[in-house]
């Protein structure tokens, strides 16, 4: 059946199962494949994976790769636009209860930097926001981490990654290592597909014309969720908790996990029906950065026994890895050893596609009038209607 079919076939069977499988609009920045995985603009992620974030950043907002000239000129406008409000985030940031989840101070963030300087332009503020993430994160981990005293100025010269690191001043890690980590990080997480949760959760709360701040704060809200972004955090947990790389161990391990009815993280996926492209990369990399880490020796021994125990179950679908499997492993060997921040590295990579996305939605779809506001039609129950 095709798409247009199925967008006029919806039936009593597809209620209340969250528009599992209904169409609902287009997407121009990627779309997901069950061999190949998730490909911006066309190109299948295994040929961005290695490329530098600005440029990926620069095809989702333009439908391109950059030539070395737009390439430049695009980090230069991000780092004209990169500055922070004078003093605001940190004030916010300090009052901030430390317990909080760091999802919800990034939410808190962006909606600091939506108050203090909304463009109202759809672009503009994408783009902005964009430039301004790396100093947020550097923030928030300095204030969480109690370590708010000697933050260096800002320095918005500095590639994407780079402000980050120089932000946050961490202690003892290798920073090159560290850049490669995290640019591959964000390269791999910008973007998947229109009708994931935040991203449609960001674009729904843009169409009834919300900021482009106030929109992405409830997509990151909607990211943080056990369910979706907060699964990379459960990932590494589930890692640290096998803490040993013999596969016969790890193949009990597995199968206890199973038997108390766990899932085995890392592996599964709803759309891809082969390992993850984006796994494969992360594990060549990490071949590559980190052969010896303890937490690689176990995901590597994960990666050859669990596909084969869950395969034992017909219902699984996919029992090859899956994203999580390894972007957890590779942040922890760069020193960023708290699986309660990781989700935070997918929502400063999901600013980009998110933002790219509402950009599109309001001003480029239905001949550049925008979507109008999000209208899904709810079917009163008989119950319902007694009481009205
Ligand atoms: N461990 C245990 N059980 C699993 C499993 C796994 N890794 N993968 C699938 N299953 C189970 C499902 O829970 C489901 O069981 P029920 O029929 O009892 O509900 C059954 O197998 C069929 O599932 P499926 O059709 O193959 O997959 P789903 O679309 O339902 O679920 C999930 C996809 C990713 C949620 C699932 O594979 C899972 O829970 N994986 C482990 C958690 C994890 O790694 N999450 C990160 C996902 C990363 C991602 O999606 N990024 O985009």
């Amino acid at each position: 059946m095709s798409d247009d079919e199925t967008l006029l076939s919806v039936t009593a069977a597809h209620l209340n199962t969250g528009l599992r499988g209904i169409p609902v609009g287009t997407c121009r920045t990627s779309f997901v494949t069950p061999t190949e995985g998730v490909h911006y603009c066309g190109y299948p992620i295994a040929e961005l994976a290695a490329m530098d974030v600005e440029d990926v950043i620069y095809l989702l907002f333009n439908k391109e790769l950059p030539t070395e000239a737009q390439s430049k000129a695009f980090r230069e406008a991000l780092s004209a636009r990169g500055a922070l409000p004078e003093g605001t985030m940190e004030a916010v940031f300090a009052a901030l209860p430390r317990e909080g989840h760091p999802m919800d101070w990034m939410s808190v963030g962006l909606h600091t930097l939506g108050m203090a300087d909304t463009t109202g332009d759809w672009n503009e503020d994408a783009l902005n926001l964009v430039a301004r993430m790396p100093r947020l994160m550097g923030l928030l981990f300095r204030y969480r981490e109690g370590r708010a005293e000697g933050i260096p100025a800002d320095d918005t010269s500095l590639g994407l990654v780079d402000r980050f690191i120089a932000t946050l001043q961490p202690d003892g890690v290798d920073l090159a290592v560290m850049r490669e980590v995290l640019n591959a990080y964000l390269v791999l997480h910008l973007d998947h597909g229109g009708g994931n949760l935040s991203t449609f959760t960001g674009k729904a709360t843009a169409s009834g014309k919300a900021t482009l701040y106030a929109s992405m704060a409830s997509a990151m809200n909607s990211l943080s969720g056990p369910l979706h972004g907060r699964a990379n955090q459960s990932c590494l947990e589930f890692v640290l908790g096998i803490g040993t790389s013999d596969p016969e161990e790890v193949e009990a391990f597995i199968r206890g996990e199973l038997a108390a009815k766990r899932p085995v993280f890392g592996f599964g996926h709803a759309v891809l029906r082969a390992e993850d492209p984006r796994a494969t990369y992360q594990f060549a990399l990490g071949e590559r950065l980190c052969p010896d880490d303890e937490n690689f020796a176990i995901i590597r021994t994960l990666r050859e026994v669990a596909p084969r125990v869950l395969a034992e179950n017909p219902k699984i679908s996919n029992p090859n890895a899956n994203v999580d499997i390894a972007s957890g492993t590779l942040l922890h060997h760069v020193g960023l050893r708290k699986p309660e921040y990781y989700t935070t590295f997918f929502g400063w990579a999901r600013v980009a596609g998110i933002g790219a996305q509402i950009v599109d939605e309001r001003t480029v779809m239905r001949d550049g009038k925008g979507t109008p506001i999000y209208r899904p039609k709810y079917i009163a129950e008989e119950q319902t209607l007694r009481h009205v």
